[in-house]
């Protein structure tokens, strides 16, 4: 750790005087701010839900990062209970007091208190991060979970031919709970809202492409599994919890459990507008009403909405699936669409 910890000085006391350590092949500091806040939020009309909430979104802000970047989270515990940041997937190479799993690695969090995390971005591809606190309330009810991409040194021969990136964060909820803290309690869960990107059909958005588009999609499974199925196209898989695959392999439907992520590469040769969702029944439904949960359309532009057409009017937020924040610089995106309500105004 000690000389992870002098190479971030040293880039730190570089930056500051100005050497501009800006070259792309260098690795850089990246240094983040972010809080954890006692918010609710809203998953679909007829439920919103307690959460501990990282800079008060579900899900937690963009972490997007170069592979071999010295990476420095500092987050402040507004809350009233304890917290960590597991970074999950990254190896902690020689850093593993940051690895966030509290009496293990750390100390956890306490109320009003903050804690510095410092580690090499030493795995790069879709990562996440999330609490490990007694994680059966907060990753499975508390939204307490967050991307983070590592774009790799040398990008596959297939990632370079992408246009179009889109994050998908699939979650269950458990209605029954939610007005209430579980103050270190594992509830029996009983999922009964499912949502991407914290919100359940039809408050969430479109992916919108044009023909030739050559889509990524970078599928995470926080705590329930998903069967996802993309009508009208195959998807190559490409990567398996950030990792390249040696064989990538077309799907129609992609299975993954809990904590998994897979990267989708999609060639958009099929103009229409097609549903993508969730082949596990009860997770399209809300509340045991069908018609909500995990489900989302891909819509080509070009092609005119018929008048019947369910989303014919909805307004479009082109960075729900984060896709406008991938192009960003490198750094931490909040998004204004995750964020939840402040019960104290
Ligand atoms: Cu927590």
């Amino acid at each position: 750790m000690a000389s992870n910890f002098r190479r971030s000085a040293a880039l730190a006391a570089a930056v500051a005087l100005g050497l501009g350590l800006s070259c792309g092949a260098q690795a850089e500091l990246r240094k983040f701010d972010m809080t954890i806040e006692e918010f609710d939020f809203e998953v679909a009309p007829g439920l919103t839900t307690k959460v501990w909430a990282y800079d008060g979104q579900v899900p937690g802000p963009l972490i997007h990062v170069r592979e071999g970047d010295d990476v420095e989270v500092t987050v402040q515990n507004n809350t009233t209970m304890s917290h960590t940041i597991h970074f999950h997937g990254t190896y902690q190479t020689g850093t593993w007091q940051m690895d966030g799993v509290p009496d293990v690695s750390q100390r956890a969090i306490e109320p009003g208190d903050s804690f510095t995390y410092r580690f090499v971005a030493d795995k790069p591809g879709s990562l996440w991060y999330h609490c490990h606190v007694n994680t059966a309330e907060h990753i499975d009810l508390r939204g307490m979970w967050g991307p983070m991409i590592v774009d790799p040194k040398k990008p596959t021969r297939l990632e370079k031919q992408v246009t179009r990136d889109a994050i998908l964060m699939f979650a269950g909820w458990d209605s029954s709970v939610a007005q209430d803290y579980g103050k270190n309690g594992v509830p029996n869960r009983v999922l009964d809202y499912f949502s991407i990107n914290g919100k359940s059909h039809p408050g969430n958005q479109p992916i919108r492409v044009k023909e030739g588009d050559v889509l990524r999609l970078r599928l995470y499974a926080p705590n329930s599994p998903v069967a996802f199925h993309l009508h009208g196209h195959d998807a190559l898989v490409t990567h398996k919890d950030g990792l390249p695959l040696a064989n990538p392999y077309p799907v129609d439907v992609l299975a993954m459990q809990s904590g998994e992520r897979y990267d989708l590469i999609v060639h958009m040769n099929n103009p229409g507008i097609w549903m993508a969702h969730d082949h596990i029944e009860e997770h399209t439904t809300s509340a045991g009403k069908e018609g909500g949960g995990q489900m989302l359309v891909v819509e080509y532009e070009g092609v005119e909405h018929p008048e019947w057409y369910m989303w014919k009017d909805h307004e479009y937020d082109p960075d729900f699936y984060m896709s406008e924040s991938l192009k960003k610089p490198y750094g931490k995106h909040d998004n204004p669409s995750f964020r939840g309500i402040d019960p104290e105004g």
